[in-house]
């Protein structure tokens, strides 16, 4: 007797069987007899395997199909949008403001030589110096020189302008005192020479938005961010030049945006292609961030108001008045996501000021004001969320007791604090300047001076994008502590944004001098020597912060901005009165009362 055979081993790699005993038979039955064998003569893995490629091979195939479809689409063409629109409104805000101020008006400032810029590119202005000089120091070759140096020559005529248009109108190396201490001084020549732009610079950004900025693009942009900073930088510019160019592109440009319009809901996707009119949300959710879709009314408001199309306004105010009427918020205080199919928010229960819902209470009192304190419905859930604020997430931390606004997580207290929080003492600011109660000044206040305080209790004078605030006395500990992942600083305007409105509505100089301070800190450790500004890895090393190699377009557009505005001895340019700052710091005009 023979034994029986062992068991067949498990076999986990892929083989290949080749029948070469059987003559070729070439009928159709016989073939797919012979394949669906061999498929089931296939382990389960290899099966798998085939399986999962035939799948992935599909879905590229589909994919593809898409991204075509929608080259085609934009192929055929869209309206020329570029007509001649005639405002029905006047720009309102003053005439441009030339160059005031002439050099032998101030003989002790001495005329700083331009230094040299290079980027880039736009949006995101990154700056990098020409690379001539290899590592190791010796020359690289002749043509990549060559190449280089072309470069940065042709790049440096923008970035120059770039710069010298809002951030070369800042040359701190000019003063070293104290705003406080001179301003004591009254003899002596303003704080800062007010340069706000020369006729020259102008032109030649007239002329690349004229001859460059064309909309007819492929491109997907998000809808906040281009409203915020294109959008309302056309407005602005419209109203503070005059010019119709920049209201004809605005048109243009809020026409392309409003496809995002088009959703079950009416609250609209966070994306859209301003070339083919494709809108949608992104590839991972279909909610959109409740902050972007309520601050987006201030600019399509206006835009209506300028070409007298009521359409823009419209598809914005039904986003506010269907977020008026929708439950889900606590004491005013709404969630971070809204979704566009039901129009209800999701994943309730989450409260903060910081990302994804600040500036949905910056544009509730903005639109107020800019509509003439008319419309009382946003001024009711202004208010009603401040209350919100102080019931529920305002605490004082240890030892310093700083006010702070934390965050709330179904019930649960967060002390967690991002820097973009710092928006809001300037917004209660701006709210008590316009007669909200003398309480939302006090709370302004404390606010302003812990974000003061997240700067100054860091090594580099710089804050951090999101502090932790200690809410027990322990000893060696700080108010203001810092996770490793948190030690970034991207150049945000929102601490001297907030100065400026309280220096603006207070008239108390320790807000410029805390201006300063921060300006200090931001030339010692990020500016870059051959030009520009650089967000930085760790606010908590002076002696290697670390710089990233990218300057985000709102610290020209908003933090030097507000630091120019903060050190103005002209406390009526672009007066508090007349014009109401976006969330990207473009200024537009307070509607006249009717
Ligand atoms: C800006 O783009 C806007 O202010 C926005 O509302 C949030 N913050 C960034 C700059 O920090």
């Amino acid at each position: 007797m023979y034994p029986p055979p062992p068991p067949a081993p498990h076999r986990d790699f892929i083989s290949v069987t080749l029948s070469l005993g059987e003559s070729y038979d070439n009928s159709k039955s016989r073939r797919r007899r012979s394949c669906w064998r061999k498929w089931k003569q296939l382990s389960r893995l290899q099966r798998n395997v085939i399986l999962f490629l035939l799948g992935f091979l599909i879905l590229c195939g589909f994919l593809s199909y898409l991204q075509a479809a929608d080259q085609w689409k934009a192929l055929s063409g869209r309206p020329a949008e570029e007509q001649k629109v005639k405002p029905e409104v006047p720009p309102a805000l003053p005439a441009p403001q030339k160059e005031r101020a002439k050099p032998e008006d101030f003989p002790d400032i001495v005329p700083q030589k331009r230094l040299r810029h290079f980027r880039r590119g736009p949006p995101h202005l990154q700056i990098r110096p020409p690379n001539t000089v290899s590592k190791d120091g010796t020359e690289d070759d002749a043509k990549e020189k060559e190449t280089a140096l072309g470069n940065a020559q042709q790049e440096e005529n923008t970035q120059r302008t770039i710069i010298s248009w809002r951030g070369a109108v800042i040359e701190p190396e000019q003063a070293t005192e104290l705003p406080s201490k001179r301003a004591e001084a009254s003899t002596k020549p303003p704080f800062l020479a007010p340069r706000i732009w020369k006729e020259s610079e102008f032109k030649e950004a007239r002329n690349w938005v004229s001859e460059k900025l064309n909309f007819q693009k492929n491109v997907d942009v998000n809808l906040f961010e281009s409203t915020i900073r294109i959008l309302g930088g056309l407005l602005s510019t419209y109203h503070l030049s005059g010019d119709s160019l920049f209201l004809r592109k605005a048109e243009d440009f809020g026409n392309r945006l409003m496809p995002a319009f088009t959703t079950p809901s009416k609250i609209p996707y966070s994306d859209v292609n301003i070339g083919t009119g494709f809108a949608h949300s992104p590839q991972w959710t279909s909610d959109s961030t409740v902050a972007e879709v309520t601050s987006i009314q201030l600019e399509f408001r206006e835009l209506s108001r300028l070409t007298g199309n009521k359409k823009f306004q419209e598809a914005v105010e039904k986003v506010t008045e269907h977020i008026h009427s929708l439950s889900g918020k606590k004491d005013g205080l709404v969630p971070m996501f809204i979704n566009t199919n039901s129009g209800f928010f999701t994943h309730p229960g989450v409260f903060t000021l910081g990302a994804r819902a600040d500036s949905y209470y910056e544009y509730l009192l903005k639109q107020w004001i800019q509509g003439g304190k008319k419309e009382t419905a946003l001024l009711e859930d202004y208010v009603k969320a401040i209350e919100g604020i102080k019931t529920h997430l305002l605490r004082h931390s240890q030892p310093g007791k700083l006010t702070f606004v934390g965050e709330l997580a179904h019930g649960r207290f967060s002390a967690k604090m991002d820097h973009l929080v710092c928006f809001l003492p300037g917004t209660l600011a701006l709210g008590v300047h316009h007669g909200l109660p003398a309480d939302h000044m006090d709370l302004a206040q404390a606010l302003m001076e812990t974000c003061y305080e997240m700067n100054r209790q860091m090594e580099t004078g710089l804050s951090p994008e999101i502090a932790h605030f200690n809410l027990y006395t322990r000893a060696d500990h700080k108010d203001v502590e810092v996770k490793p992942a948190d030690r970034h600083n991207l150049l945000r305007p929102e601490t001297v944004e907030s100065l400026f409105y309280l220096y603006r509505v207070t008239r108390d100089h320790k807000y410029q001098d805390w201006g300063w301070e921060i300006l200090q800190s931001f030339n010692k450790y990020t500016r870059v020597p051959s030009g520009g500004y650089s967000s930085i890895n760790n606010v908590q090393n002076s002696q290697k912060p670390d710089p990233r190699d990218k300057m985000e377009s709102f610290f020209v557009g908003e933090t030097l901005k507000y630091l120019y505005l903060l050190f103005s001895d002209d406390l009526e340019l672009l007066s508090l009165d007349t014009c109401v700052f976006n969330t990207e710091a473009h200024p537009l005009p307070i509607w006249a009362p009717a």
